[in-house]
């Protein structure tokens, strides 16, 4: 196969990728998705969201936890039983963390 030929190649599978993602995720309006803090993780880790879509983080440990992106949003100290929310403002991917316990993991893909 020539270079321009993988080229080609790799565009169609790019395409048929974000064929694919657009109809997994297409809804009429903005949508709120939940990720629940719970033995020390987010989950979902990954969440797939749209630009206007809002995201609720919900803490169902016996501690405070954060929902930290840098320069991107911060929770502050979402304590047991409470929750925090976030509306995506930009499309991407953004890995955030808990300033309090760095091995808990999210990332939010935003298309
Ligand atoms: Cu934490």
């Amino acid at each position: 196969m020539t270079g321009r030929g993988i080229a080609r190649a790799a565009a169609a599978v790019l395409a048929a990728a974000a064929l694919t993602i657009g109809s997994a995720s297409c809804s009429p309006g903005p949508t709120t998705h939940t990720v629940t803090i719970d033995a020390t993780r987010f989950q979902p880790a990954d969440l797939r969201v749209r630009v206007g879509d809002t995201v609720i983080w919900v803490n169902k440990d016996l501690f405070p936890h954060t929902a930290t992106a840098g320069g991107v949003f911060d929770s502050g100290s979402i304590a047991p039983d409470r929750s925090w929310q976030y509306t995506v403002t930009a499309s991407g991917v953004t890995d955030y963390d808990c300033t309090f316990h760095p091995t808990m993991k999210g990332r939010l893909l935003a298309e």
